[in-house]
């Protein structure tokens, strides 16, 4: 089995410092949780960014910023900036994240509308898809595919038979969201086995999720994320302390079930960028 690649998703646009003060919206914020994530393990960093107040954005230049400011803190690191952004941002506005130098290697790429609580619906039409997916192409990036159901798997296959997505195919299944599939083990293995033989994947669970995905990805031989975005506590009733604390224990996991964790560039050669 190859080796196990750690995503950190440090941020996020919708966790707040009031439900965890470990939350980053500085640059200096960002770079040390990433470097807390990095010194747990992990090879990958999913990038949201905030503006000082914590308010959300996908402005290009924020991006870069906070993009230098991760690389010099984490060497070698892969930064993979969200182009999902916040709920309510224009399509022209989330594909920002990806309009800074040097580029990023990998971005999110979202296949699927579901709807995020209350009135709220994540917006990702199959124009869209098809836009955000060209544009990652011609800028060398790497989308991974945030498939937050089975049918948004069916989705990529078919955007790939049309030639609009390409292979290498990288995965993320997002598991237990309100609004996609749930997080139960019958939910990951129908994800899995619903993917082509060769394309790569990451587990993501929501909330009380993150640590039993983790093992899902570990015994199937895929990749996992964990991360504030994602789950702000360690263990029930007990927040994290940090990114730091969510990779270690993910990486226990891991380590447990048979798993060596993969550096960045191990992981750059598992993902082929
Ligand atoms: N914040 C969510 C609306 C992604 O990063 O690509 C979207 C999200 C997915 O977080
Ligand atoms: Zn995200």
């Amino acid at each position: 089995m190859d080796k196990l690649i750690l995503t950190a998703a440090i941020c996020g646009a919708e966790t707040t410092k009031a439900q965890n003060p470990a939350v980053p919206y500085t640059l200096a914020e960002l770079a040390a949780e990433a470097r807390r994530a990095y010194d747990a393990g992990a090879a990958v960093i999913h990038l949201h960014v905030r503006w000082d107040d914590g308010t959300p954005t996908q402005d290009a230049t924020r991006f870069g910023e906070a993009a230098a400011a991760i690389r010099a803190a984490c060497p070698g690191v892969i930064v993979q900036p969200s182009t999902g952004g916040a709920v309510g941002m224009t399509a022209e506005e989330r594909l920002a994240s990806i309009e800074f130098d040097p580029a990023p290697e990998m971005a999110s790429l979202d296949c699927g509308t579901l709807n995020f609580g209350g009135d709220e619906i994540f917006v990702n039409t199959e124009s869209m898809i098809k836009a955000f997916a060209a544009r990652m192409y011609e800028k060398g990036v790497l989308p991974e595919l945030e498939v937050f159901d089975k049918s948004m798997i069916d989705t990529v296959l078919r955007l790939e038979r049309k030639g609009f997505i390409k292979a290498p195919l990288h995965f993320n299944f997002a598991l237990g969201i309100a609004g996609g599939i749930s997080g139960e083990m019958r939910d990951f293995t129908f994800m899995q086995g619903s993917i082509p033989a060769g394309a790569s994947f990451s587990v993501t669970g929501i909330g009380r999720r993150e640590f039993p995905a983790v093992a899902y990805a570990a015994l199937a031989g895929g990749h996992a994320r964990v991360g504030l975005e994602d789950n702000i506590y360690l263990e029930k009733g007990v927040l994290a302390a940090g990114n730091g604390a969510l990779c270690e224990k993910a990486v226990r996991i891991a380590r447990e079930l048979g798993r060596s964790i993969a550096s960045p560039s191990e992981a750059r050669d598992i993902l082929h960028i």
